[in-house]
């Protein structure tokens, strides 16, 4: 016999034995796009605790409709990171293609495999700072916040925190604002417009360390530092979401 409150009993341990196994991480990533997930992977197989911090219920960010709903991707730089994923990728003249789905649906899978966590649903609407430097996330169920209602939200310590949240570059906006960016001008520069060629080769050079503790990588990237979109192209992010999971390590 099914008890009902057998499943509530399982679902709210289940949750609160892994939130509170979470409390102190190494790295959390903001954001479950491209970018996120190849960085969660990354640092997952070397063995760092890593949570995915993503806003909305599914995670895959803006790659899932590829380009104007049509599900492919264009790759001209790192199709290896989809196809270490175990993504399909098909080489046409100096491009390579990919499908949308199966390529969110492979870097989650592997990234989560890799020994990654993925917390959904929720937002990062804060960080925690000591001493000049970004040690933290602080969190609050997304429900909460569209719902606007007054409720506090909860933190949890990363000995680094990446803003993987796309355009928008959420959580360097917070720490802009706040506190100002060690970045040459101090402030976010602002997305420019579509340039594929500029856009994808800035991302990768865009990404890194904004404020003590605090990294960019992909779309974010670009907004932070004032360069161009690039579009259904996605290989930037592949790329970004890597040199990030290798600058993290490097300081862990
Ligand atoms: C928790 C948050 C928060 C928050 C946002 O947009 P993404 O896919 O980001 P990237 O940089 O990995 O990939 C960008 C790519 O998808 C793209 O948009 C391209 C290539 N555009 C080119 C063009 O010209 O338009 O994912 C960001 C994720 C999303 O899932 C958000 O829901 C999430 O971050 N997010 N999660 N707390 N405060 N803010």
């Amino acid at each position: 016999m099914i008890r009902d409150i057998d499943i509530t009993c399982l679902i709210v341990e289940e949750f609160n034995r892994e939130f509170l196994d979470n409390l102190q991480i190494d790295v959390a990533i903001v954001g479950a796009g491209p970018s996120g997930l190849t960085a969660a992977r990354y640092l997952a197989e070397k063995g760092k605790k890593v949570v995915i911090f993503e806003r909305k219920i599914s995670p895959g960010g803006g790659m899932w409709g590829g380009g104007i709903g049509y599900p492919v991707i264009v790759i001209k730089q790192g199709h290896e990171i989809l196809e270490e994923a175990g993504v399909k990728c098909i080489k046409k003249d100096e491009y390579w293609i990919a499908n949308s789905v199966e390529s969110v649906a492979k870097l989650l899978s592997s990234a989560i495999d890799a020994g990654a966590r993925v917390f959904n649903g929720m937002s990062v609407e804060d960080v925690m700072v000591r001493d000049g430097r970004v040690c933290g996330v602080v969190i609050n169920w997304s429900a909460i916040l569209t719902a606007g209602l007054h409720v506090d939200p909860v933190s949890i310590e990363a000995k680094a925190v990446i803003d993987a949240t796309g355009h928008d570059c959420n959580i360097v906006k917070v720490v802009e604002k706040k506190y100002g960016l060690s970045t040459p001008t101090g402030k976010i520069e602002g997305e420019k417009a579509m340039w594929a060629d500029e856009g994808e080769r800035k991302t990768v050079e865009n990404t890194g360390e904004v404020f003590p503790g605090l990294y960019v990588t992909g779309m974010a990237a670009n907004a932070v530092h004032g360069s161009p979109r690039m579009g259904p192209i996605f290989g930037g992010m592949l790329l970004s979401g890597k040199k990030v999971a290798e600058m993290v390590m490097e300081k862990l």
